[in-house]
């Protein structure tokens, strides 16, 4: 069967932190901390911190705002992380609350009902739990049918599940299937150090894949064809997992969040994401310059300029790679689906476009969409 994707959804966090917000807050934590530190800091026993800046964050990354679930926590220099609710067991999970949102509208705009859906994919980067999956709370909430299951792949969780819904779909064991991309990065990411704690914003996206010749939708893109790669790299790691416990291991030492060696990976992920995307449009004859609109995973803003300069030569300019990481920052998995998202309703019948992230693992993925 011909595959394609009929309906994408958005779920936006009400917060926005700006970079003078996070800046400032992320000061007033230094100041602390070096004031609590001050005599071991005087005894050289201790580095002092040093405060951020946002003129470094927006030349170094192009990030100049995010959205996040919960603002007040972040920002509050003695506890440096969002405050949610726990929530009783037979209420819907955090998680699930932004897919469902997320999901309806993908739904509504495929012109699709939930128990149309007969799979469910919560591919993230992180999931708030061990069991049960994700996916199941999200199908059962929607009133969808079949099956759901959850993956994680950090920045290409959604490239990845779009690999396997069209798979499914392709081969007549699914009509269509729904994937949900909850990405509560707030929650894991380190807002104490100032290397990586303006990066990353939470957001939930979702996409809805079904045969060709059944779907209703008014706008289609088909899906021409999918390709995954990973080559395994410590130099994006969280080591917060199930047997911290039993290790006896720290809660709240720094390997148990987000980090990252940012300067390897942008050297090291560059090279490997243009080269991925080139062979991957070789296979079906097409040239990168045949290409109009690439929907780049968005962590860094020179690295997609140089990952469009790799392909098509010139710059990344807004046209052929449009970047949302300076309002959404960086979402782990959902990145490269708001650009698709937001940026696509210019383009025509026939046009080409690809969506491709890459990030942690490493991993790349990258989908070749047709607009039909
Ligand atoms: N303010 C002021 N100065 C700073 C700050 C700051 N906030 N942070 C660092 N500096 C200093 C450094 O200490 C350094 O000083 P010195 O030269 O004296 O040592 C100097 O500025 C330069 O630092 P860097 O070399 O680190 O700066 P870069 O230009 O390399 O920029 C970036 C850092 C922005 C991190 C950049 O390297 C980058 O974006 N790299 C690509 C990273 C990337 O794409 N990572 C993938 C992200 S992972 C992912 O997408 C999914 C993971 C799973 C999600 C997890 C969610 C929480």
């Amino acid at each position: 069967y011909s595959v394609v994707i009929s309906g994408t959804g958005l779920y936006q966090p009400p917060h926005v932190i700006t970079n003078a917000e996070l800046v400032e807050s992320f000061n007033r934590y230094v100041d602390l901390q070096n004031a609590q530190h001050a005599e071991a800091i005087a005894a050289g026993t201790r580095e002092p911190l040093a405060h951020s800046s946002v003129e470094f964050i927006e030349k170094a990354s192009g990030i100049k705002q995010r959205y996040v679930i919960e603002k007040q926590g972040v920002l509050d220099p003695a506890r440096m992380y969002p405050r949610f609710e726990e929530r009783a067991d037979d209420q819907l999970s955090l998680m699930a609350e932004i897919a469902v949102d997320a999901a309806r509208k993908a739904l509504a705009a495929a012109g699709r009902k939930a128990e149309d859906v007969d799979a469910v994919f919560c591919a993230a980067s992180n999931m708030q739990r061990a069991y049960p999956a994700m996916a199941v709370e999200i199908q059962a909430a929607l009133g969808a049918g079949g099956y759901g299951f959850d993956m994680n792949v950090a920045c290409s969780s959604a490239t990845f599940a779009l690999e396997q819904a069209y798979n499914a779909v392709r081969s007549g064991a699914s009509k269509c299937v729904l994937v949900v991309n909850p990405e509560i990065t707030s929650a894991h990411l380190e807002w104490k150090d100032r290397d990586c704690h303006f990066i990353f914003g939470d957001v939930c996206t979702a996409v809805l894949v079904e045969r060709a010749d059944t779907a209703v939708s008014p706008e289609q893109w088909e899906i021409l064809g999918t390709h995954l790669a990973t080559q395994f790299s410590n130099n994006i790691r969280n080591n917060f997992g199930f047997t911290n416990k039993a290790e006896d291991s720290d809660p709240d030492a720094r390997d148990k969040t987000f980090r990252q060696e940012g300067r390897k990976v942008f050297k090291e992920v560059v090279p490997i994401a243009a080269a991925h995307i080139e062979n991957h449009l070789a296979t079906q004859h097409i040239q990168p310059t045949d290409v109009s609109r690439y929907w780049l995973h968005q962590a860094n803003l020179g690295m997609n300029q140089l990952v469009i300069k790799k392909l098509v030569g010139g710059e990344a300019g807004a046209q052929i790679a449009p970047l949302i990481l300076d309002t959404y920052a960086n979402t782990a998995s959902a990145g490269s689906i708001i650009a698709f998202h937001e940026h696509r309703a210019d383009l025509r019948s026939g046009d080409l476009g690809v969506i491709c992230s890459f990030g942690a693992g490493y991993s790349v993925g990258s989908v070749i969409v047709k607009k039909r």
